[in-house]
This record gives structure tokens, C-alpha cells and sequence, in this order.
């Protein structure tokens, strides 16, 4: 390892979390036994190899879904709010490792180190969630129409639920789907990126830890590192009651397709378009801070990075100026330095999507007011680092269209709020918006059912950075899941309706009489 790295500390940071130079990726609970190829992690930061995986092959799935069935029997005879204390437990773990796991999500993934540690907030965040949704798993009681009966609903687990996760929050979006799973009474099989399988390995020495020391079987977590195969295997597994998968549309388009074939269930947290409305009523100052976090925090790599900027005739080219400004301080480089704001795409192929992008942007007719181009020199060896850009565009083009996972953000002009509503809509995904706007009825009017069409939808706040309490996910090509908060945990169980005669009759509903 370089000299440049352990100034960082990394060396201890992998020690300090389970990870070797040679890993085994297939893990249930605290054993290993992966029999597949080998994966290299590679840090986009300097390019540097972290680790070898040893990758699951199809035996190995096939072991593991064993494993996690005989643990699941075991799981769901366990109340939900001892359940709730593992969560309890695995959260407090978790604000032990946060700053060794924020900085390996740092260096394995690229996004800074702030933003690393925040994601291991959001993991701390959703365990007191579960931990109290423990307690309060409730159904509905229903009046029966018939006299001496008694009508209720309840709630059961489902059996295993398999989480398939980005790249781009290498932990959260598990932890999200696993707190809630378990609390529900499932047992989890993860498939994580193949481009942070680190991050991974990490949170599963985490989770089973606390497994051990509750006694309780290493099959309730599960994480398998492979390739679209053991993707695929748990898509198709009838074994497999629900698949949570973050990614891309198009994949999750055929995710979608072929869980719901066997009828199984589906959380799908597809691709946004997200677009931001600065209105002529917008605190210039608050909207230029929404609109720049939320177009290069994470190099603009979030579901919910801000792509497009729809703005009033009238502040446009202030608008415009001020952003100039701000991308003219940005500071590029090294995830782990924290005076850097933006740090690199995960790899090469994200460069060249990134690259393409923009010729087609100017293709189609986009001027840059700021442009973009990848890095080079010492400090951007990698290869990976590209500067964020600023284009005017019209939101027909092709580009505009489509998500890119870069840092490229749009410009649009709007004369009525109306045309501006019309505008954020009109793209094929729905996951985030946003106004910013002084003005009531404006705010209103973007939040009433003439307005956004997306999952969620925001007054003077950016795309990105949803809190965990509420349900995350979008409309449209988004795919239509929700996860983490709200009334989410309901996905992740069966629902029952039970009724119950207590009389020595049998009356039948709706008054028909069947006498013998
Ligand atoms: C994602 O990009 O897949 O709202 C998740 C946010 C984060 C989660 C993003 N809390 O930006």
C-alpha cells in the first residue's frame, strides 16, 4: 500500500473491520465457504487494489438458501420486539465501526468522507427506527356483520428476502431493507455491487457479530459477492418471498418482470431524473446550495442527484451566474481529504458514460456554461476524476432524457409555474423534486395532484438527502417501491385477515342461509 494511503489510515481501518488482502465473499452469518472466482476491489480514489474476493458460485447459493431456510424457522418463532433488540444491538455496533466503515465506503466507492460517514448515519438511523417499529408491527380490527364475531388483521413474515444493492450506497439501501426484514421475521441473502464488495464483507463481520453473541443462527444474514448469475438465482428463486433491487431501469425492468412471473413480490429502486424549480419567488442563496450539493454530492452519483435545474425567465441568468461562481470554487480530488468537495466516478465505465453524455448533450444542441472533461495529472491518477459541468438545454433532447450517473447538470427556462410543472414531469422517471419558492401558492400547487408526479417531492429543500423516516422510492420508470420509513415494514410481511365466530351458530356472511 502506498505511503499516500496509510496516511489516510486505511491499512488499519480494513484491519479494524475484518478485511484482509484476500477475502472470502460469501458469508452466512460468521461463515465463509466461497467456491467462485476471484473479484479485485480497486479504489477509485487512486486506483490502488484494496483486496481479492473469492466470489459465490451457484453451489454456494444453493448452501446458503439452505442455511437461511433452517434459519428463518428458527427467526420467526422469535417476538418482534426481541427481534428489535438485535436491531438495537447491530445499531449500537454500528456507531462503534461508524468511522472505520464511513472511511472504507470513502475509499471503496469514491464519495467523500462526510457524505461516507453519513451514510453510516443513515444505517444507525434505521435501527432505532426498527427497534421502536418492533413494538408497533399493527393491523386493523374490524366490526364483522355478523353477531359473535370478531374480525382483525394481522401481520406474519415472509421468509427470505433478497436485497440486490448499487454501488453507490454500498451500505445504507442494505441496511434499510435488512432492519426492517428483520424485525419482521425474515432472514436476508444480499447481493451486493461487484464494485464495492468490501463495504459489504464489512457490515456482514458487523451483523454477525451481533448474531454470535445473541446465540442466534448465522443464517438470518446472509451476503453472497457475485456476478448477475447469483442475481439472477435469487430472481428466480421461488425460495425467495421478496427481492428489494436498487439499480438501473433497465435491469430492474426485467428484475421486475421475472420475480412477479412466480408471483413473487418486488421493491424496485430504479433510475431518477430529478429536477429542481427555482421559482422568481426562490431564496437565490438556498437554491444555489440545494442546487449544487444536489448535482455533484457524490459526483453525482445518487438515484437522487439533481440533473435538471427548471428556472424562472426572470432570475435565469442570475441563476446561471451564480452557478458559474460556485462550480469556479469546487474542489476535486482524494474522497479521504476532506477539503475536497467532490471525489471520483466509481471507475472507468462510468468516465466514458460521462464522456458520451456530454458529446451527446452538445450533439443535441446543449451549450456549456461550465464545462466538463476528465482530470489528469498526479493527484488524478485513477483516471476516474471528471469535473462537474453546467449545460442549457432543451428537456426534449434524447440526453435530457436519460439518466446519466455523472456529474452534468442541466439548464432549463420556464415563463409559468404551470410550464415548469410540465416540464419536471415530463421525463420517463419519478423519483425526486423540488421547488423552491417563497411563495405559498406555488409551493402548493407543485405539492397538490397537478403537481409533481414523483415519490417525493420537496419545498425549499434539494432532490437528494431524504431522511429515513420517510417511504424512499419513486413513480414511473422509478419503479414504484418504497423502502425505510413510513409504513414501509408492511412490504415485508403478509398480511392475514383472521375471523373468528364465538357463537354455537353458523350464520353465514351476507345473509345467505345454507340450512342442512
Ligand atoms: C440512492 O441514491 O440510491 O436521498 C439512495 C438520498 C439518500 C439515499 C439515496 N438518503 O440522497
Amino acid at each position: 500500500m502506498s505511503t499516500k494511503l496509510n496516511e489516510f489510515g486505511i491499512e488499519k481501518t480494513l484491519k479494524n473491520l475484518g478485511i484482509s488482502t484476500e477475502n472470502d465473499g460469501v458469508s452466512c452469518g460468521g461463515k465463509y465457504f466461497a467456491s467462485g472466482d476471484l473479484l479485485e476491489s480497486y479504489s477509485p480514489n487512486d486506483g490502488q487494489l484494496i483486496a481479492t474476493i473469492k466470489t459465490a458460485n451457484s453451489s454456494d447459493y444453493a448452501a446458503v438458501i439452505e442455511n437461511a431456510k433452517s434459519a428463518f424457522k428458527e427467526f420467526r418463532m422469535i417476538p418482534a420486539p426481541k427481534r428489535g433488540e438485535i436491531v438495537r444491538q447491530f445499531g449500537i455496533k454500528l456507531r462503534e465501526y461508524k468511522d472505520d466503515l464511513g472511511k472504507l465506503v470513502s475509499y471503496e466507492m469514491g464519495k467523500s468522507l462526510q457524505e461516507g460517514l453519513g451514510e453510516v448515519q443513515e444505517m444507525i438511523d434505521i435501527c432505532d427506527f426498527a427497534v421502536g417499529l418492533s413494538r408497533q408491527l399493527h393491523g386493523y380490527t374490524m366490526h364483522s356483520e355478523r353477531p359473535g364475531h370478531r374480525m382483525y388483521e394481522q401481520y406474519h413474515p415472509l421468509g427470505i428476502v433478497g436485497i440486490i444493492s448499487a454501488f453507490n450506497f454500498p451500505v445504507a439501501v442494505w441496511s434499510w431493507n435488512t432492519a426492517l426484514a428483520w424485525i419482521c421475521g425474515n432472514v436476508t441473502v444480499w447481493k451486493p455491487s461487484e464494485k464495492t464488495p468490501l463495504c459489504a464483507i464489512a457490515c456482514q463481520n458487523i451483523i454477525s457479530q451481533v448474531l454470535k453473541e445473541n446465540n442466534l443462527p448465522e443464517g438470518i444474514s446472509n451476503m453472497l459477492v457475485g456476478d448477475h448469475r447469483i442475481g439472477e438465482e435469487l430472481v428466480n428463486d421461488k425460495n425467495v418471498a421478496l427481492v428489494s433491487f436498487t439499480g438501473s431501469t433497465k435491469v430492474g425492468r426485467i428484475v421486475g418482470t421475472n420475480v412477479a412471473q412466480r408471483f413473487g413480490k418486488s421493491i424496485l429502486e430504479l433510475g431518477g431524473n430529478n429536477a429542481i424549480i427555482i421559482t422568481e419567488n426562490a431564496d437565490l442563496n438556498m437554491s444555489i446550495i440545494g442546487a449544487v450539493f444536489g448535482a455533484v454530492g457524490t459526483a453525482g452519483q445518487r438515484c437522487t442527484s439533481t440533473r435538471r435545474l427548471i428556472i424562472h425567465e426572470s432570475v435565469y441568468e442570475d441563476v446561471k451566474n451564480r452557478l458559474v461562481k460556485a462550480y469556479g470554487q469546487l474542489k476535486i480530488g482524494n474522497s479521504l481529504d476532506e477539503s475536497n468537495h467532490v471525489g471520483p466516478l466509481i471507475d472507468k465505465d462510468a468516465v466514458k458514460q460521462y464522456q458520451d453524455s456530454i458529446e451527446k448533450c452538445r450533439q443535441q444542441g446543449g451549450k456549456f456554461v461550465v464545462e466538463g472533461g476528465v482530470l489528469s495529472g498526479e493527484n488524478y491518477s485513477s483516471g476516474c476524476y471528471v469535473k462537474p459541468c453546467i449545460a442549457e438545454v432543451e428537456n426534449s433532447y434524447e440526453i435530457v432524457q436519460h439518466e446519466t450517473f455523472a456529474p452534468i447538470l442541466y439548464l432549463i427556462k420556464y415563463k409559468t409555474l404551470e410550464e415548469a410543472i410540465a416540464l419536471q414531469n415530463g421525463v420517463p422517471q419519478g423519483l425526486s423534486s423540488a421547488i423552491m419558492t417563497q411563495d405559498l401558492r406555488e409551493a402548493e400547487l407543485f405539492l397538490s395532484q397537478v403537481g409533481s408526479d414523483c415519490g417525493i417531492a420537496n419545498v425549499n429543500i434539494g432532490t437528494s438527502g431524504a431522511e429515513i423516516g420517510g417511504a424512499f422510492g419513486g413513480e414511473k420508470e422509478t419503479g414504484g417501491g418504497r423502502e425505510s420509513g413510513s409504513d414501509v415494514w408492511k412490504y415485508y410481511m403478509r398480511r392475514q385477515t383472521n375471523t373468528i365466530n364465538y357463537t354455537d351458530s353458523l350464520p353465514l356472511a351476507q345473509g345467505i342461509k345454507f340450512d342442512l
